[in-house]
């Protein structure tokens, strides 16, 4: 029996190692954020609640909506969620170049006006954002941390285009970035989702999503292709509203009057599997493809190009880890187990 209780006590001690013995990885989460059900919102949740991560700062930037509600938001869910000591840094209020038309104006997302953030829900988060910039918390976080911090980079790339521009040794200190963006028609489900071609990460500032994808820094790309392949479903939202915690109650609100009233919706997941992807990135089905960002204006600016080898006109492009597929029911079973977590007691 001593021997067998030994046995067991050393299996339970290799067993539960690994997690007590590694670091937390050092990530920023960069994002065009916006309330629940939007898809940062959905991924800032289950960082929050993934001990393997120690979020540095979050940074905002235009996208989806202006960066003034991506603050706003972000600050206010922070609050709801009890983890307003996450600091908030400010970033860009609009792409590099790419000026909106009036084409834009009718379409999705809020990047081409620096609009005010309208209150979010529950009004506005008492904490305010940081008096110092995305870019110069970018910069001195990475300079201080030469080779230790993960960039997830969930909305235009902006901010990560800006720091490289204001530090020429920003790229070559940066561990990795997991970049929710583009879309490869070369390979299965990869049309766009804002212009035919394009995905709207990287059609809103195209300058900038060329000049990160071809930064040198290592990059693992979360494209349409794998998205397409991850749909939320209510059997999903119930099982997550199963259970009462802070950030439960915050989906529920968010989510059940869409479930409510068409109780067959499907959501796609993007940002979610790129948050995902720093916990488990053997779940998502990856291959390795040189990809680059057209820059020109006209039919294809914005639209992102990949093939396992350099074509002719695709120079510039750079190797790099892309999604293609992911095990969804290994995927969405450690989704809902993360964001249906009770918080942890003494969590920060
Ligand atoms: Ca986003």
């Amino acid at each position: 029996m001593r021997r067998i209780g030994s046995f067991a006590l050393l299996i339970a001690l290799v067993a539960t190692a690994p997690a007590v013995a590694q670091p937390a990885q050092k990530i920023i989460f960069d994002t065009d954020f916006a309330f629940p059900p939007q898809d940062d919102a959905m991924a800032l949740v289950f960082v929050l609640n993934s001990p393997e991560i120690e979020i540095l700062g979050i940074t905002t930037v235009a996208g989806n909506r202006s960066r003034n509600v991506a603050t706003a938001d972000a600050l206010k869910v922070l609050e709801v969620t009890n983890r307003a000591e996450i600091a908030v840094f400010e970033g860009a209020a609009a792409p590099l170049l790419h000026q909106g038309t009036e084409w834009d104006t009718k379409r999705h997302g809020g990047w081409f006006a620096n609009d005010p953030a309208p209150a979010p829900p529950g009004g506005f988060a008492k904490k305010k954002a940081e008096t110092r910039g995305a870019v110069d918390f970018l910069v001195s976080t990475v300079k201080q941390n030469p080779g230790q911090v993960t960039i997830l980079a969930l909305g235009p790339l902006t901010n990560i285009a800006m720091a490289m521009r204001t530090d020429n040794t920003f790229a070559r200190n940066v561990k990795q970035l997991v970049i929710m963006g583009g879309a490869i028609a070369s390979i299965a489900d990869g049309g766009g989702n804002h212009t035919p071609n394009a995905e709207f990460n990287f059609y809103v500032d195209p300058e900038a999503a060329q000049a990160v994808l071809r930064s040198g820094i290592p990059i693992v790309l979360s494209p349409l292709n794998v998205s397409r392949k991850a749909r939320f479903s209510k059997e999903w939202y119930d099982k997550i509203v199963a259970v009462d915690t802070p950030i439960t109650r915050l989906l529920k609100d968010a989510l059940g009057p869409g479930f409510q009233q068409r109780p067959d919706r499907i959501g796609l997941m993007y940002d979610q599997i790129a948050a995902v992807t720093l916990v488990a990135p053997t779940l998502m089905k990856t291959v390795e493809l040189f990809v680059d960002v057209d820059i020109n204006p006209g039919l294809n600016y914005g639209v992102s190009v990949g093939a396992p080898q350099i074509w002719p006109g695709g120079e510039g492009a750079r190797k790099m880890q892309v999604q293609t597929d992911l095990d969804w029911n290994s995927f969405i079973r450690l989704y809902v187990e993360r964001v249906t977590a009770q918080p942890r007691a003494g969590s920060k």
